[in-house]
C-alpha cells in the first residue's frame, strides 16, 4: 500500500487529519493519551539522533495501526540517501521527508527503499531566501517522480494552494507550521493540505489529551 492510502485509512478511522509531530522525549510518554486524534506520528531526527532508531522499532510494535514518518529531511547524494533510507526502513517508518532541492537522482535512492514525503515548501522566514521561489519547480518534480505526500507550510497557505493547484489530486499535502508557528488550525486544510502536523503546541500543552482533542476538533475532516 502506498504511503498516501495508508495514513488517508488511519484517518478515516478516526476522523481525523492530525499528524503529531514527535520531536522530544516527553512526546513520547503522551503518545498513548493522543492516540484516538491522531493519524500518524512524525518523528524528527532531533530524536533519533538522541535516542537512537531502536525505540521506533518499539513504537512500531506497541502502535501497529499508527503511520510513522521519518522527518529527516533527507539531502544527501544518492550513495549517501540510499543507506539512510534503508536505516530508516529497518526501523519501521513508513515514510521520511526528503528535500526536494536535491534533485532527482537522490531522491530516487531513497525511493528505492521507502516512500518519500517530499519537502517543497518550508514554514520558516528564511525559506523566502531560496525555496519559495522554487515551489513550483520542486512540485512538477513530485509529479515526474510519482511521488504520492509532499510537505507545504500552514504558515504561508498561498504556497499550500499553488502545491494543490499543480498536483491537483495526486499527492496529499502533510502542512507544520500550526499553533506555535503562527498558522492558524484549519487554515492550512482548508487551503488544499490533507493534514497539519502539530508539536508544541500539544507536548508543551499543560493538558496534551484535551488541547489534542481540542486541535482535532478544530480542522475540517474532508472525505
Ligand atoms: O513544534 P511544531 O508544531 O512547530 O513542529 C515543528 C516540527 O515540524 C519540527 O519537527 C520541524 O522540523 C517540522 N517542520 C516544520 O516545522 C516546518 C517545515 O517546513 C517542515 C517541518
Amino acid at each position: 500500500m502506498e504511503f498516501s492510502e495508508k495514513i488517508l485509512k488511519q484517518a478515516e478511522e478516526i476522523n481525523s487529519r492530525m499528524v503529531f509531530n514527535l520531536d522530544v522525549e516527553k512526546g513520547i510518554s503522551i503518545l498513548d493519551e493522543i492516540c484516538p486524534y491522531i493519524a500518524a506520528c512524525k518523528i524528527n531526527r532531533t530524536l533519533t539522533d538522541m535516542s537512537g532508531m531502536n525505540f521506533v522499532k518499539n513504537l512500531r510494535k506497541k502502535y501497529p495501526d499508527l503511520v510513522f514518518i521519518a522527518d529527516f529531511k533527507i539531502a544527501d547524494i544518492p550513495h549517501t540517501n540510499e543507506v539512510l533510507s534503508k536505516n530508516a526502513g529497518q526501523a519501521g517508518f513508513d515514510a521520511v521527508t526528503v528535500q526536494a532541492f536535491v534533485g532527482s537522482d537522490a531522491i530516487i535512492a531513497v525511493q528505492r527503499n521507502i516512500d518519500v514525503v517530499l519537502v517543497v515548501a518550508m514554514s520558516h522566514e528564511g525559506a523566502k531566501e531560496f525555496i519559495s521561489e522554487n515551489v513550483r519547480q520542486f512540485c512538477n518534480l513530485a509529479l515526474n517522480l510519482n511521488i504520492d505526500a509532499v510537505v507545504a507550510p500552514a504558515t504561508r497557505t498561498e504556497e499550500i494552494k499553488t502545491v494543490r493547484e499543480i498536483l491537483e489530486n495526486k499527492a496529499i499535502i502533510l502542512s507544520p507550521g500550526v499553533g506555535v508557528q503562527g498558522g492558524n488550525f484549519g487554515d492550512a486544510v482548508k487551503n488544499g493540505a490533507d493534514f497539519e502536523m502539530v508539536g508544541r503546541t500539544i507536548y508543551d500543552a499543560k493538558n496534551p489529551k484535551e488541547t489534542a482533542k481540542e486541535i482535532y476538533e478544530k480542522l475540517p475532516f474532508k472525505k
